[in-house]
């Protein structure tokens, strides 16, 4: 008989507890303690032109028998290699999946935080409600909740995590998840076909790994003093992420500036993440990205994180090294996941740490 492949997610390492932000917001603050406070947000740029050339990618046209299909792959090619990022349409998941998704999520965050914490993050493991890469007591903090599982393959559930209330909240993941496994699949395949890599990166697949983060960020008083998500690329190969309600946050860095986001409705926001970096041999580039957060209203975002089957090495496609030198090594999943849990979240850190030549 098979072993069964396991992510030992009570063995990666976790974050540290901290206050839950919901209720700290909740108190009328007149000061941000000072943990939260992140001088340097003040004074980065932001450039509200270039958000509006974000790419958008057209799901239907990148079927196999539309007649739209080179063109749509050229201009998946040109997002993921230009932006790292693109806004993606017409992707098969119905309405219907999606809305109960964001208002279980929605129903979720605001029940008590006693009932929120029957789902809290417990040390040494990676699921849970509360917050995540927080490893040293000194760190500054940032201005959010949120509660992580892991999701796919349904084999790697730990359904302790996931809450019971609202009572549909599981069923409605369930679906979400597998919906967006698909589209990823499909996306994948296409990236495959650009890069001219097809059955090697697919196979990698087929049985991959997805990671739900659902993100709540309460008010500030001082909104452009605090980080809602400290600027990170992911550490994954592909993230679909879901606005859930109307207010902005997402900002991406293009050309040393911040680039704010403006969601197209019912689209997925869809980025590349570390793990494509690498085995695209760096011709596809993760994305930084941060989450501000607004001083009046709360705002909630869904991501979703898709990576290779577990106990996949993760290097540059051997295809893609062919004559070109190898720009960053291989690693076990497991290693860079490790690697990834016990970090805090610093910008392009981790995948800068897996080039092999620091000029690139
Ligand atoms: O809330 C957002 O818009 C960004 C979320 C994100 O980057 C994440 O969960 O990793």
């Amino acid at each position: 008989m098979e072993t069964e492949v396991l992510i030992r997610k009570d063995q990666l390492g976790g974050s540290l507890p901290v206050e839950n932000v919901q209720a700290l917001a909740s108190n009328n603050l007149k000061d941000i303690p000072s943990r939260y406070l992140r001088p340097e947000a003040e004074f980065e740029q932001v450039s509200i032109e270039e958000s509006l050339q974000i790419p958008v990618v057209d799901m239907r046209k990148l079927i196999e028998n539309s007649s739209f299909r080179d063109d749509e792959l050229a201009k998946l090619h040109l997002a993921c290699k230009e932006w790292g990022f693109f806004q993606l349409i017409n992707h098969g998941v119905s309405d219907e999946v999606i809305e109960k998704m964001k208002t279980d999520t929605e129903e979720f965050f605001r029940q008590p935080l006693e009932a929120k914490k029957a789902y809290a993050t417990q040390p040494n493991h990676i699921e849970g409600y509360g917050q995540a890469f927080v490893v040293s007591e000194e760190q500054k903090l940032d201005w959010g909740d949120m509660l992580f599982l892991l999701s796919q393959p349904v084999r790697q559930r730990t359904l302790t995590f996931w809450p019971t209330l609202p009572t549909t909240f599981r069923e409605a993941l369930d679906k979400y998840s597998q919906e967006l496994q698909k589209v990823t699949i499909y996306l994948l395949k296409s990236i495959s076909s650009n890069l001219g890599v097809n059955l090697e990166m697919e196979r990698m697949f087929d049985d991959g790994v997805q990671g739900v983060r659902m993100n709540y960020y309460p008010p500030c008083p001082q909104a452009n003093k605090v980080i809602g998500l400290t600027p990170h690329s992911d550490a994954v190969a592909l993230t679909l992420l879901l606005q859930v309600n109307e207010v902005q946050g997402l900002q991406i860095r293009k050309n040393g500036k911040w680039v704010p986001v403006e969601p197209i409705v019912g689209a997925f926001i869809v980025n590349i993440g570390d793990f494509t970096e690498i085995m695209s041999n760096g011709v596809y580039k993760s994305i930084e990205h941060r989450a501000v957060v607004n001083p009046e209203k709360e705002r909630l975002s869904i991501a979703a994180f898709h990576s290779p089957n577990i106990g996949t090495m993760i290097g540059p496609l051997p295809d893609l090294v062919k004559g070109n030198a190898e720009k960053y090594k291989t690693s076990s999943y497991d290693e860079y996941l490790k690697l990834v849990v016990t970090s805090k979240l610093d910008g392009k850190s981790l995948v800068d740490q897996m080039r092999l030549n620091q000029l690139h």
